[in-house]
């Protein structure tokens, strides 16, 4: 019967093995835009050698302990029939959950100190300070609690394993330990919540929400569109229906403060001045996210959101800073929103204001000849000439 059952669970286990194949096949099987280029093939193949390895690895592992378990359970079987005290399973265990407590906190502790190093890069924006103190809190708070709640768990698991010499206590009700564990935890996540809450409102600002410098960055598959306000510092409004190849942000002419808007490649910022950047979306949802300045907000067609910070360490401070004399601040999606979502990217450059000043008298108005043309806008000089024609005609 024992036998009959390995066979089974060998079946079951070998039937989720192919499910599982299967399930990352067709997960990882998601074509990136039809890039069926000979090379992403090969980067596939490479890709599916390595998930493979891992899930025999897996069942490689569960199968060796099953056979120390098999051993084990003949070895002790063995000793009872010899007339012998048989193994002490309690004990076993208690070790076991030891050396899993080890196991485990070394776990944490390795996590924390190799991949911890992937965490947000330092902050460059005033309120990023803010937020990275509530990240802080937060952490230590919740590695505490787990450091001290996996000791008791486990510790408890090992002092108090089963024994011939002591008899449990049946526990059914206690008001007290029912208070503690409920009434601790509401007040630590109240004050967590209530932290955030606070922090969120000074970051999002609602008393004034107007920045020294409007933005507005537009995102569509697959890329991001700037426009910055010309010398009016006013950006003129936007209307979906306006959009044509020419005029892709669907800028609305009729509005005066739209005249002088210019169109920009990169993100560039002056240090110490507050920004409000305007956030739309022309297709699906996209998110605007800048870890270096803890800026991230989704983008929504049809409804614009903004986010307003202020930039404290310019580009090139952070290229010393970080000794890296090639380092960009970058603005990504953080919304899975299509095959070419990995290519939205732009690069964000902090300057000083006279740098702001020179870069921004360099760029291209956004009003370009061919939407001239287009909208039937002549400029100034040309309608006088035009009239001057008109004159001399008459
Ligand atoms: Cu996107």
């Amino acid at each position: 019967m024992g036998f009959k059952n390995l066979i089974n669970s060998k079946k079951i286990l070998s039937l989720s093995a192919a499910f599982m194949l299967l399930g990352t096949n067709l997960v990882m099987a998601q074509d990136a835009g039809g890039a069926s280029t000979a090379q992403s093939a090969a980067d596939k193949a490479g890709m599916w050698a390595g998930v493979g390895y891992y899930v025999l690895l897996l069942f490689l592992a569960c199968t060796v302990v099953a056979i120390i378990g098999k051993i084990l359970r003949v070895y002790d079987l063995s000793l009872q029939m010899q007339g012998k005290k048989g193994m002490n399973w309690n004990n076993i265990i208690g070790i076991i959950c030891i050396i899993f407590l080890v196991v485990g906190l070394y776990g944490a502790y390795w996590s924390l100190t190799v991949q911890g190093s992937m965490i947000l890069p330092e902050s460059a924006s005033e309120h990023g300070n803010k937020i990275d103190f509530m990240f802080w809190t937060t952490t230590g708070i919740t590695l505490f609690v787990f450091v001290i709640t996996q000791i008791l768990l486990f510790g408890f698991a090992f002092k108090y394993r089963g024994s011939d010499k002591r008899k449990g206590y049946y526990l059914p009700h206690n008001n007290t330990i029912e208070k503690i564990w409920t009434i601790i935890p509401a007040i630590v996540l109240t004050i967590l919540v209530v932290f955030g809450f606070f922090t969120w409102r000074t970051v999002t600002n609602v008393d004034n929400n107007k920045g020294d410098i409007n933005i507005d960055v537009t995102g569509h598959q697959f890329a991001w569109e700037i426009r910055y306000p010309g010398k009016d510092g006013k950006l003129g409004t936007v209307n979906y229906q306006l959009y044509t190849a020419n005029n892709i942000l669907g800028v609305n002419f009729k509005d005066r403060n739209s005249f002088d808007d210019l169109k920009a490649d990169t993100l560039v910022l002056p240090v110490n001045r507050t920004i409000r950047i305007n956030i739309h979306a022309q297709d699906v949802i996209h998110s605007l996210y800048m870890p270096h300045f803890r800026v991230q907000m989704n983008a929504v067609p049809g409804l614009p959101t903004f986010f307003k910070f202020t930039p404290t360490i310019t580009t090139a401070d952070m290229r010393n800073r970080l000794d890296d004399p090639k380092f960009e601040y970058l603005l990504y999606c953080n919304k899975i929103c299509g095959g070419g979502h990995y290519n939205m990217q732009k690069v964000v450059r902090v300057v000083t204001e006279a740098e702001y000043q020179d870069w921004l008298s360099h760029q291209k108005p956004y009003l370009s000849d061919q939407l001239k043309k287009e909208l039937h806008l002549a400029d100034a000089g040309q309608q006088d000439k035009a009239q001057n024609r008109i004159a001399l005609n008459n």
